[in-house]
């Protein structure tokens, strides 16, 4: 049966004091769903929402997260598609209108209209959240929902980004940002899609990690030495076929093109505030650089990018706290701490 009232963080406005907090629990409207959230990930785009740092407002009274995994426990009465004891997944992209142009043809991250969990509406920092039933993600029943959290979001964000750098299989991609928990995913699909990795971050337990426990080929430490240089002369002098920028710091945004292959592309995904992406327009234009965004996935990739993890070729390691304990994760994100991703425990 489900309860009616439920333990929640609750971000009463930018940069105060996250409440934990006992709140109702919602129901579904007509096309939406109920989940009981199980496990939520922590995003670092869930600490910006707190901050406030993006040039685009939040819900007030905000419930934060979107990496929600759980079981459906209600659904609306325009529902079929998906039932009651269903295991499913809250993701960035709550809702879309379904009829814009992007929406026609697939782009619905584009829709203007879009509902934002975890920032325009509320999100999974919550024992039972909503989503609206054409959105939410099916996920197989073998999956562990603990570890298939980090999926939702980071997981669909850094598969679609290496679908949209264009490399192929042989190639070689520059992950930066690859110790955090968009990157160390980014690792693990990108090996599963057949692509070489150097990894870029800074430290000796992320340079384990992305080495040891993902296996990327090269590391290059950004804090130490002329990181151009470095990644160079590990990609034979002419640079990687492309570049990821998952990092939450402007500067990556200003180098990717100088140790970018002639011909490569540069995939922003990160989003630091304020920041400008630039580059020397003669080298860009004389060796064809590419420098695009990518903005989550749609339904499709949501679908391809938990596939490859129920086949077991995504094993990326991931902490698990509680709950309650969300602003000690803040923190530790702030200060770059996290190897992987946090996944809270919304039980305790
Ligand atoms: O759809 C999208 N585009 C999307 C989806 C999800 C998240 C974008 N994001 C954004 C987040 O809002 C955030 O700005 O991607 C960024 C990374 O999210 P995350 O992976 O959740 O953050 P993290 O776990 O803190 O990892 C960031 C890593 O970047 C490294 C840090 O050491 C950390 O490991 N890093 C930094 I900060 N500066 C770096 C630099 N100069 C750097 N790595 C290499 N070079
Ligand atoms: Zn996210």
């Amino acid at each position: 049966s489900i309860p009616r009232e439920q333990y929640a963080q609750i971000y009463k406005d930018n940069n105060h004091p996250i409440e934990y907090k006992k709140v109702p629990v919602p129901k579904p409207g007509p096309d939406e769903v109920l989940i009981n959230i199980k496990y939520t990930g922590v995003c670092h785009t869930d600490l910006h929402a707190w901050k406030g740092d993006w040039p685009l407002r939040t819900k007030q009274n905000l419930i934060g997260g979107h990496e929600g995994a759980g079981v459906v426990v209600a659904v609306g009465e325009l529902v079929e598609e998906i039932k009651v004891g269903d295991h499913a997944g809250i993701k960035w992209l709550n809702g879309s209108c379904g009829h814009c142009e992007f929406c026609m043809a697939g782009d619905e991250p584009l829709c203007e209209k879009a509902l934002l969990s975890g920032y325009t509406v509320d999100g999974t920092f919550q024992q039972y959240a909503i989503g609206k039933a054409v959105h939410v993600a099916r996920i197989p029943k073998e999956a562990p929902l603990d570890a298939i959290a980090p999926i939702l979001c980071a997981g669909i964000t850094v598969y679609k980004a290496l679908k949209e750098s264009n490399v192929r299989a042989g190639q070689t991609v520059a992950i930066v940002g690859a110790g955090g928990g968009l990157g160390s995913l980014a690792i693990q699909y990108a090996k599963a899609m057949g692509f070489r990795v150097i990894a870029i971050d800074t430290g000796s337990e992320k340079q384990e990690m992305c080495l040891k426990t993902l296996g990327a080929e090269e590391f290059v430490d950004f804090a130490k030495g002329d990181i151009v240089a470095n990644v160079k002369s590990v990609t034979g002098g002419l640079g990687a076929h492309a570049v990821i920028l998952l990092a939450v710091s402007e500067k990556p945004f200003q180098q990717a093109a100088e140790y970018c292959r002639s011909r490569g592309t540069i995939v922003c995904v990160g989003l630091p505030p304020k920041a400008r992406v630039s580059a020397e327009v003669f080298s860009t234009v004389i060796r064809m650089i590419t420098i695009k965004g990518s903005y989550v996935g749609n339904r499709l990739d949501t679908q391809e990018a938990i596939d490859f993890f129920a086949r077991g070729l995504i094993k990326a390691p991931f902490k698990v706290g509680k709950l309650s304990e969300l602003t000690k994760v803040f923190q530790l994100l702030e200060e770059g701490k996290v190897a992987g991703r946090y996944v809270l425990d919304t039980s305790v």
